[in-house]
């Protein structure tokens, strides 16, 4: 009956454009996602996935041709301390983002997590329909779209993802998909150690203590969406994912060496050059909030392709139980009266909640805080 309501709700949203709606609705019910339609034999992408972001799409950074994009080599990470945090204060004031090598986590488990994602999304659809769902109250779920039926999408994005909670109350180990089980624990029970690592360089080039990022929670809880771009065969008129900023505080981002990652930077689209046994970093939406500004999340998009599948693994560093009433806002340490709090504080709940209402509308989170 609930469901019923909540079709009606979403049939009536869309009745300007209820072919919209009702191609959606036939996507989704597939449960096949993209990958199904690519298996189907398609040729021409559906009016669903026609996106204006692809259709104004500007060559990648038309001018400026060859920033350098950080890239931040952790090896002698004890000897090497106070220049490797001047590089990723530098890299998260002005990019938001850099890659860093040396992290590590061992070749061999970067290439099986790819694998592992490739290997889930790649059997056959009656295995993976009972993962599929939009549920945020399930701690794994697989889907085309999250945003799929959002009033403000301007387009379904050219992928399929599986989101697992892996923290603090992971999913049990049998709730994960057999085809990548281990390797998702495995995985990220390395990045999850990373993620302490980089959060104690990230607070030491705010100029605080090491523990502090930790101290306020900053890595306690952990997702990980391992994401599946299949070929497109009109990648000029679709997108891969919309332009967004992550509404976590920081990003693990392993890409395979496909690319199609771009970053917004100087108001130009740069590729992040995927290179092999480096992870892409970035900044998140509450880091950008508690640092007041100094740390900067920015947009990002991933391109249509023709060549595919393109694999990412995404993992999400967020705060222990999202039900939290621990309030963030700009850190007091780092305040001054030229440096007032330029946001309110909220928790990670209320963030969260508004950024999935307000969707993938293409304009940032923060605005709604901003004083
Ligand atoms: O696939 C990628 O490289 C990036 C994915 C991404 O930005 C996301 O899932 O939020």
């Amino acid at each position: 009956m609930a469901a019923a309501n909540t079709q009606q709700n979403l049939a009536t949203t869309f009745q300007q454009n209820y072919d919209k709606y009702s191609e959606l609705k036939a996507f989704d019910e597939t449960k096949a996602g993209v990958k199904g339609l690519i298996d189907s034999g398609i040729t021409k992408v559906p009016k669903i996935f026609i996106h204006p972001e692809a259709l104004q799409n500007n060559p990648s950074n038309p001018k400026n041709t060859n920033p350098i994009f950080p890239l931040i080599d952790l090896q002698n990470i004890n000897n090497n301390k106070k220049e490797i945090v001047k590089q990723i204060q530098e890299a998260s004031e002005t990019w938001g983002f850099f890659q860093v090598i040396n992290h590590g986590i061992p070749m061999s488990i970067l290439d099986e997590i790819l694998h592992g994602a490739r290997h889930f999304h790649e059997q056959d659809v009656d295995i993976k329909k009972p993962y599929y769902s939009r549920d945020v109250a399930r701690n794994v779920m697989y889907n085309s779209n999250f945003e799929l039926f959002s009033e403000k999408s301007l387009g379904a994005n050219w992928r399929d993802s599986l989101y697992s909670v892996m923290a603090p109350y992971p999913a049990k180990p049998e709730e994960l998909p057999d085809t990548c089980r281990e390797i998702v624990i495995e995985y990220s029970n390395h990045v999850m150690k990373l993620g302490y690592t980089l959060l104690e360089l990230l607070s030491q080039g705010l100029g605080l203590e090491p523990n502090h990022l930790k101290e306020m929670g900053c890595a306690e809880g952990l997702g990980i969406l391992c994401n599946y771009y299949p070929s497109c065969p009109q990648p000029e008129l679709a997108i891969g994912t919309s332009k967004h900023a992550d509404n976590d505080f920081f990003t693990v981002l392993l890409q395979d060496d496909i690319g199609g990652l771009q970053v917004l930077h100087k108001d130009q689209w740069v590729d992040v050059p995927p290179t092999h046994g480096a992870l892409v970093i970035n900044i998140g939406d509450i880091l950008q909030l508690i640092s007041n500004d100094k740390y900067k999340s920015i947009e990002h998009r991933v391109l249509a392709n023709k060549i595919g599948p393109r694999i990412s693994v995404a993992n999400f560093f967020t705060t222990g139980a999202l039900t939290s009433s621990r309030i963030y806002g700009p850190i007091e340490e780092l305040l001054s009266k030229d440096n007032p709090p330029k946001y309110r504080a909220t928790t990670v709940k209320d963030f969260f909640e508004y950024s999935s209402k307000k969707g993938l509308d293409g304009k940032s989170n923060l605005d709604h805080y901003k004083i």
